[in-house]
């Protein structure tokens, strides 16, 4: 088993019910076990003009490949109403692999340790509460450093349901 560190992010159709809904299809992946989520976070979109998202981090123990993992994950996104539209579109769901064990991946579909996570503090502060406080990313940088370097500013972290 490799511990896997999922993001999520919504910004349409309730946005906190598609990632209940999407933990649920989580804990019920083959060959996995679900092993946690962090708080769910708002924040303002990247891009101008969409809808505030709502983001959180999971973690996963699984036997899955990553490209099966990924398979898994796209299902569950179809399922609950992804249309892809549009490269940076808002979505009902985004379920992106952010750290697969301490895997470095660089397949045309899969990217590993996740492209845009170190800079992101909506994937950083929940992954931080999830993962050992000096996790290193496969590609050598420390988690502490990237949240050092990384503003909490903007992010609101909601109330546990
Ligand atoms: N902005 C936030 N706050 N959260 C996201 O998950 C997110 N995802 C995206 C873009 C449009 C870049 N902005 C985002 O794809």
């Amino acid at each position: 088993m490799e511990r896997i560190y999922i993001g999520m992010g919504s910004n349409l159709a309730e946005p906190a019910a598609q990632l209940r809904s999407a933990l649920q299809a989580l804990a019920s992946l083959p060959d996995s076990r679900f092993v946690g989520v962090s708080a769910f976070y708002q924040s303002d979109s990247l891009l101008p003009g969409q809808p505030r998202y709502t983001n959180a981090v999971a973690a996963l123990d699984s036997q899955l490949t990553p490209l099966d993992l990924l398979d898994a994950l796209q299902a569950i996104e179809t399922d609950q109403g992804r249309e892809r539209l549009e490269r940076w579109g808002p979505r009902t769901l985004d379920l992106d692999i952010l750290l697969y064990g301490d895997r470095l991946i660089d397949e045309p579909r899969l990217k590993v340790p996740h492209y845009h996570m170190h800079a992101r503090a909506f994937v950083l502060y929940p992954l931080a509460e999830l993962a050992p406080a000096d996790l290193r990313l496969a590609d050598g940088r420390l988690l502490q450093d990237l949240l050092a370097a990384c503003p909490f500013a903007g992010l609101e972290r909601l109330p546990p349901i």
